[in-house]
């Protein structure tokens, strides 16, 4: 069983947004963006851009019939600019033509004047001059003057990471087609197919029932289309409204780049206190989070590095402030692991650098601080079934690491031009959407008289193989074969009120959500079944493999035969579930509760070698024991680890985004941003599954498995970083992420930038 996806993938036959057969009278849209970060609208002319031949319409916000506000959690972001534009790649107007290439050509001929505005790149720039997207926020526990009081050694440092683009596939894009009357379909390339349908009922100004939003797939989204697929979908229904045709709107890559927001930078100031056995007592630290120009996710995400600010430890005094800094680059989002790998950074590299300034192993403090059952969090929330100690001991043994340290340490004795290091990475990510109310979801089954089964749910397919997961939760709950289960496209029409398939809890709650439907029906189907074979009520009726048994003795009733005398005798063969994560709760007065679930761990054991003459690095390899609960699918599972993993090292270790003073990214293109490839991801990857891992919060006792294996990939910073002080016998001023080749070749010969 593999993801329903892969042959189709691979013959190149699946569908995204720029396949689907347009109807002859379809239109094309192309925004005109701001092609400054900060600035007023004196003034513009669109004639010359009308004339052109095949140019329907021009919109600007002056066009919107309803509202021009998108803003998610602030309300801060119009649809199009109307007298003042805040970065480059903001939507001022909209091109609609018979084709793209004229929409384009038009799109050259406007006519547009601005004054233009001073402009902040940098976080701490827009702190200092109080441009905040939100006031700041303070995560708290116990007493943290005390833990620096009582502390032997205090270590003081900044640490800053860097953004990372998402790099889906498909970009962004979406097709809207007008229906009878106001009514509007959307098909949109979202994670969130509910807010596309939200926001597109606000600037419509029509009701939700009117609009219905349709997802078949995504070429990708990690978090990158949790809001931002949003807009464009918004603007080809708004483009379709007002011209009454099917408007398609699909980025180019280069404008996909440029426009849309990335993972958030992140500049931090921290303060680490430990005792003389390296028990860590105290630790504070405050975040500059580069936000954008409009809040987006930003809050959000915020919360979420404040949640993960102590990574996989028991801190008992912690003091951790976030600030959500408001700069003039495009609102920076949602990404895998969202805020979290910002924030379990900072104290991976104040722990490394409390082990330099005391002169033990970094690792003998990470192990001395792992979180155990009933430790409390600094959110108030009690650990329970820590699987912290277990990861990292069973990697210990299983990895054989004294003996690769060992090995690693004669290499370096024995070698001048290549050195290699080492790190351990453990992490701690807790599953749930931080905001309580998004954690629910529902499913709506159907069986239908032939003995087959749709299902439809709020999950977005993006490739990390949810429907998959969905239709085995269903298969053995029925106890049927796979093959009978289709998982429906996502759809608004079939599935209300839906989430973000985000927060790693897409499988989760969506499966979660279908096997209580599954459920429902099964027990009409038992009592249809005792009916059928004329049985006691005390007699115990099961479907097993698709066959009926009564009282464990096999029946001649199958699947097929009991469906449809089922339908025959007038019984509902539909369900619909609905389930909200229980007993979960987060007090943003205090910020204290249990916003989580359950906590995902695992600890990755990371050998990096460097070219000590070219500063090139290679990950040799990365070993983990993951906490996979009871693994629904363990080849997926695999493949999110292995997926996540890459694009983890990716960011720390290639992936810069560069802007220019006046706020253009200066990487946007292929040609100038590095992602990953095969050459770059480790030459061994070997996951091993922690065994006896229970969740009674996951479907069938799986855990979520999409985000938390990203931040393994923070390891391979640590350990190119250890590499160069093997290289130069000397601890390294790095602080900074990612570490690029040319970063290290820098720091060897002391040419720091
Ligand atoms: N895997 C693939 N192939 N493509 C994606 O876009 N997104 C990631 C992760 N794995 C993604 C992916 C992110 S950011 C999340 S939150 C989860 O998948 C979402 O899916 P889930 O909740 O079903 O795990
Ligand atoms: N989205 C969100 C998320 O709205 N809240 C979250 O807590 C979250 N966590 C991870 C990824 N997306
Ligand atoms: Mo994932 S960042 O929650 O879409």
């Amino acid at each position: 069983m593999k993801n329903f996806d892969a042959i189709n993938h691979i013959k190149g036959k699946s569908i995204y947004i720029d396949d689907f057969v347009l109807p002859q009278n379809a239109l094309f849209a192309s925004v005109f963006f701001s092609p400054i970060a900060h600035g007023k609208i004196i003034s513009f002319n669109l004639e010359k851009a009308k004339s052109i031949d095949g140019v329907v319409a021009i919109l600007s916000s002056k066009d919107i019939p309803g509202e021009n506000q998108i803003g998610g959690i602030i309300q801060d972001e119009v649809l199009l600019a109307e007298n003042e534009v805040h970065f480059i790649g903001e939507s001022i107007f909209v091109v609609v033509a018979k084709s793209l290439e004229i929409a384009r050509k038009s799109k050259k001929l406007i006519e547009i004047e601005f004054e233009e505005l001073p402009a902040i790149i940098n976080e701490r720039e827009a702190f200092a001059k109080n441009s905040l997207l939100a006031p700041p926020v303070i995560f708290a526990n116990g007493n943290i003057e005390e833990g620096f009081s009582e502390s032997d050694f205090i270590i003081e440092g900044s640490f800053s990471s860097g953004g990372q683009e998402h790099l889906y596939l498909e970009t962004q894009g979406a097709f809207s087609i007008p229906q009878e009357g106001e009514r509007i379909k959307i098909i949109s390339s979202t994670q969130n197919p509910s807010a596309v349908q939200k926001q597109a009922s606000k600037v419509l100004g029509i009701s939700m029932n009117k609009i219905e939003v349709e997802v078949l797939r995504l070429g990708g989204g990690f978090g990158g289309k949790e809001d931002q697929a949003t807009p464009w979908a918004v603007i080809s229904a708004l483009a379709a409204r007002i011209t009454n045709s099917p408007v398609k709107l699909v980025l180019s890559r280069q404008e996909d780049l440029l426009v849309t927001g990335k993972r958030h930078p992140y500049s931090s100031d921290f303060k680490i206190g430990l005792n003389k056995d390296g028990k860590i007592l105290a630790y504070e630290v405050t975040y500059f989070q580069n936000g954008g120009a409009v809040a987006d996710l930003s809050t959000a995400v915020l919360e979420r590095t404040l949640f993960h600010a102590t990574n996989s430890y028991f801190i008992p005094n912690v003091k951790a402030t976030g600030i959500s800094c408001k700069t003039n680059l495009p609102p920076n989002t949602a990404f895998r692991g969202f805020g979290g790998p910002q924030g379990m950074f900072v104290i991976e590299f104040a722990i490394e650098q409390a082990a330099n300034k005391i002169g033990i192993p970094k690792h003998e403090i990470q192990k001395k601080n792992l979180l155990k059952d009933g430790d409390e969090l600094h959110y108030g929330q009690i650990v329970e079934n820590s699987n912290s100690e277990s990861c990292w001991q069973k990697a210990e043994i299983q990895f054989n690491i004294e003996n690769q340290i060992r090995e690693i340490k004669r290499f370096n004795s024995e070698n001048q031009l290549y050195k290699k290091g080492f790190s351990f990475m453990p992490i701690c990510f807790g599953i749930s959407f931080t905001s309580t109310f998004l954690n629910q979801a529902n499913s709506l089954i159907h069986i239908y008289h032939d003995g087959s089964v749709s299902i439809s749910t709020a999950a977005v397919e993006m490739g990390q193989g949810v429907n998959a997961k969905i239709a085995i939760a269903a298969a053995k709950t029925f106890s049927i074969n796979i093959e009978r289960i289709r998982i429906e496209t996502t759809n608004t029409s079939r599935n209300a009120n839906t989430s973000p398939t985000a927060a790693s809890s897409g499988a989760d709650m969506n499966a979660n959500a279908t096997i209580l439907a599954a459920k429902e029906i099964l027990a009409r189907l038992i009592e249809s079944a005792r009916t059928e074979l004329n049985a006691n009520p005390t007699d115990l009726i099961e479907i097993i493999d698709e066959i009926v048994f009564v009282n464990h003795e096999k029946t001649n009733l199958t699947w097929e035969k009991l469906i449809w005398r089922t339908y025959f005798n007038r019984i509902n063969l539909s369900a619909h579930g609905f389930y909200a994560t229980p007993n979960i709760h987060f007090d943003r007065k205090t910020n204290k509760g249990k916003p989580f679930a359950y906590h995902v761990y695992g600890t990755a054991f990371t050998i990096a070698k460097i070219d000590v003459l070219r500063g090139i690095s290679k990950i040799e390899s990365v070993q983990i024991v993951h906490d996979f609960g009871k693994s629904l699918n363990p080849e997926i599972d695999l493949g999110q680890v292995e997926g996540a993993l890459v694009q983890g090292i990716g960011w720390v270790t290639m992936e810069e985004l560069q802007y220019s003073e006046n706020g253009k990214l200066l990487a946007n293109s292929l040609s100038t941003y590095k992602i990953p490839d095969i050459y770059s991801s480790p030459d061994k990857t070997e996951v091993v599954f922690l065994d006896n891992s229970e969740n009674r919060f996951g479907p069938l006792s799986s855990k979520a498995i999409g985000e938390p294996p990203f931040m393994y990939g923070i390891g391979a910073f640590f350990a190119i970083k250890n590499a160069i002080e093997n290289a130069k016998q000397e601890k390294s001023k790095i602080n900074s992420s990612p570490i690029t080749n040319e970063k290290i070749l820098l720091e060897l010969y002391n040419e720091r930038k």
